[in-house]
């Protein structure tokens, strides 16, 4: 009310000002139109009476006639007198009511029209000459009562003040009004403000417009002190198992955890009788099972495996590890045609050649897609079936459930939705030949956080986001607004765990390269180099083996000395590409064996064989060197492992510049994978090495590795869901405050 008084008071006076300025003026501008008025009058009268007052005052004993004549003439209320001036400039006649003040005008004088003042209102007095048959005879002069022009101006100023006095309370009125919404809506925006509205919505959606700069920079704020003290934290946590579970405790309460990926962690195969488990060859599985077992939640996947079935309890259920029973697996059934066009259709012969720049084309079939949207549903019903709580924490892995997210958004509208994407993220041109692009990019926005390995990754997205969506990008805060709902984009490294499960136990790296060595058949001094990958054409295997050839070629002397064991997990072998691609490597091999190798010496070593990850670390210690050479990768778990497995702090890593890897391992020999000369070079280069400069650069790699282990990966992912959930409770808090008071 106070603040409603303050606009009316001024406005008011303000009015008030203006209408005392404007009747002067009103009254001026009435008073000329007035005259003028009068001034026609006078020429119309004088040209009415010119003729009969000129014969008039001709005829003999005229004084009667002419002042019967003026008599009849003055009867008309406005003329107030009239008078008739003789050539000489006497007034020789004029009625009753002739002012005193009026006399003839002098001939020469140039006004023949003028007003004088008296109190009851002025008089306007004009003169004009009276001829008949061209003689002069002298003037009349008229003389108009002009009180009522005086009456009108004193009506004038009371209707100009009453209409001022109007507007000024209309327009009060509306003022009130506005003012009093948007200080309400003010009010509203501040204490929204306060309680931590702000922070939660993005600027467009603070409701009052102008705080949107103050929201927009509070939450810079936050997000800075809130970046400086994660940074704080992060680097101050030891981090392992201990750490994540703490994290898990304090930091969301104890709030259940759901993974959600294809790949399940355990596959229970059937060899006959027997019943085998297979632990698979992804990356994905190597870095979120340690995470699962320091969490306790529940992982959703396919169950793929031939015994699977046989092994889960009536609710799909098996509890993994099988020594040590940690968490659970639900295990989601998929026929043949869905695995077939969800699976190996839609997500490894689209989106994976779509995401990787690796010169294979990706096909889109329309039955793959529709099987990829049934299979994300029943993922998210499943995701549904195992939420104990209406706000889990879910964390979607990978391009096989873009769909998920909002899917899993629809159904649990409370719950902090967290999707990984291991691979990378092309640029929108790339992206733009998708056919469904939109819904995929609608898809992963139900996310409440989204991850890639780089930055590099992040900015594709935006851009991509920016080219086919109405979506607000706001690349300062790494936030993506689209359909009211925020999701927070970032660059999450991906890593392993430290120290890794399968070092465990292992023996000496002396013992460990005379028995791989002895195992290959090859001389305990034979120099070992070594590739470990799913056997994929993104990891460059065939550039690979061709750079093995070239340096054969340009440094003989290594020919019998030197071998280079490629150990490649069959991968997704139904696929078309896949085949092509096993018989190229196989080819490749024999070719550069043939042309460089014996009965007792191969240069290429190959086996396409799935190793357990204990035999997979024994061959990195065993190796002098590892070379990674993808041709696009998200990170690449390999390069990590290799650094991991090398306690004795030699060995050399050749690593492609076009891993997300090579952005931390920068100790490496980063090489050009396409360029086989360089590849070469590098390899010469690792052979000859000498073992302080491995010690150092191998030292450094793994320092690094330690630091950045998977734990932190998942824990700085699990801490800003934290920090989220956080920020949705203080909202909560406040708007039931908010509510209570307004009850009472
Ligand atoms: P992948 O493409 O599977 O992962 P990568 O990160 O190298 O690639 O992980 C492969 C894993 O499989 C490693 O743990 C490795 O030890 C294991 N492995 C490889 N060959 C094997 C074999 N023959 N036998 C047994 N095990 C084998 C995807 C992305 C990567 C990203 C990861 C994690 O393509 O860029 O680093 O996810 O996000």
């Amino acid at each position: 009310m106070r603040i409603s008084l303050r606009f009316i008071v001024p406005l008011a006076l303000a009015l008030t000002a203006i209408a005392y300025a404007v009747v002067p003026l009103v009254d001026r501008l009435t008073l000329n139109w007035f005259v003028r008025d009068m001034e026609i009058r006078a020429k119309l009268i004088t040209n009415a009476t010119q003729e009969p007052l000129g014969a008039l005052v001709r005829e003999p004993r005229a004084k009667q006639k002419v002042m019967r004549f003026f008599e009849r003439i003055i009867e008309d209320e406005r003329i107030y007198a009239l008078g008739f001036c003789d050539q000489a400039g006497k007034l020789a006649y004029a009625t009753r009511t002739f002012p005193d003040k009026v006399r003839c005008p002098p001939p020469d004088a140039p006004e023949r029209t003028y007003l004088v003042q008296r109190p009851e209102g002025p008089l306007h007095v004009s003169a004009h000459p009276v001829a008949l048959e061209g003689e002069t005879l002298g003037e009349l002069v008229i003389v108009h009562d002009m009180s009522f022009v005086q009456r009108r101006s004193e009506d004038t100023k009371k209707y100009v003040f009453y209409l001022f006095t109007m507007i000024a309370a209309v327009v009060a009125l509306i003022t009130v009004v506005i003012a009093e919404i948007s200080w309400r809506g003010w009010v509203a925006g501040i204490k929204a403000l306060i309680s931590g509205e702000g922070l939660l919505r993005s600027p467009e959606q603070v409701r009052a417009p102008e705080l949107r700069p103050i929201a927009k920079d509070l939450r810079a704020l936050v997000r800075d002190l809130e970046a400086e003290r994660r940074s704080r934290d992060e680097s101050q946590i030891g981090w392992g198992p201990e750490a994540l579970r703490g994290i898990l405790r304090e930091d969301l309460k104890g709030d259940e955890v759901l993974i959600v990926s294809n790949r399940e962690p355990y596959i229970h195969v059937r060899h006959g009788n027997v019943i085998e488990i297979q632990r698979p060859a992804s990356g994905l599985v190597t870095a979120l099972e340690p995470v699962m077992r320091a969490c306790s939640g529940t992982w959703i996947a396919h169950g793929s495996g031939s015994a699977d079935r046989d092994t889960v309890d009536r609710n799909d259920h098996i509890m993994v590890p099988p020594e040590r029973p940690a968490y659970r697996i639900r295990r989601v059934w998929l026929t043949q045609e869905e695995e077939q066009g969800y699976y190996y259709g839609f997500a490894n012969e689209g989106l994976w050649p779509l995401c990787h720049i690796a010169h294979t084309r990706p096909i889109f079939r329309i039955q793959d897609w529709e099987h990829y949207r049934t299979v994300n549903q029943r993922f998210s019903d499943a995701v549904a079936d195992e939420a104990r709580t209406d706000n889990p924490i879910v964390l979607v892995q990978d391009y096989h459930f873009a769909l998920l997210p909002r899917l899993v958004r629809e159904r649990l509208p409370g719950a902090t939705i967290i999707t990984f994407w291991h691979i990378p993220w092309p640029n929108p041109e790339a992206f733009g030949i998708l056919p469904w692009r939109e819904a995929v990019l609608e898809g992963l926005l139900g996310s409440s956080i989204l991850g890639f390995h780089t930055q590099f990754h992040c900015h594709n997205f935006f851009d991509t986001v920016d080219r086919f969506l109405e979506a607000r990008v706001d690349r300062e805060t790494s936030t993506i607004s689209h359909g009211g709902e925020a999701t927070e984009v970032r660059r999450y490294p991906i890593s392993i765990e430290w120290p890794p499960a399968a070092l465990a136990d292992q023996p000496p790296v002396a013992e460990c390269r005379q028995q791989v060595r002895r195992r290959l058949g090859v001389s305990p001094e034979t120099h070992l180099g070594l590739g470990v990958d799913r056997l994929d054409y993104t990891k460059g295997i065939l550039e690979r083996f061709l750079a093995v050839e070239r340096l054969l070629e340009l440094e003989p002397r290594w020919i019998g000395k030197f071998s280079f064991v490629q150990i490649a997990a069959p991968s997704r072998s139904s696929i078309d590409e896949y085949q092509g691609l096993d018989v190229k490597v196989r080819a490749l091999a024999q070719r550069i064996n043939q042309r460089f190798g014996s009965d007792s010496y191969h240069p290429i070593i190959l086996k396409i064989e799935h190793h357990d990850a204990r035999d997979v670390y024994i061959h990195y210690r065993a190796a002098d060197l590892c070379y990674v050479s993808s041709l696009h990768d998200g990170m690449n778990l390999v390069a990590k492992e290799f650094a991991a497995a090398r306690d004795d702090e030699r060995g050399v890593l050749l690593l492609s510049q076009f891993t997300g890897a090579s952005r931390e391992l920068s100790e490496a020999l980063i090489v050009n994978p396409y360029d086989i000369e360089q590849c070469a070079a590098a390899l010469h280069l690792a052979l000859t090495m000498p073992a302080e400069e491995q010690r150092a650069r191998m030292r450094s790699m793994r320092n690094l590795v330690q630091e950045f282990n998977v734990y932190r990966w998942a824990g700085r992912m699990l801490n800003d869901a934290a920090r989220m959930r956080h920020r949705h409770r203080v909202l909560s808090r406040a708007r039931a405050a908010r509510l209570e008071a307004v009850k009472r």
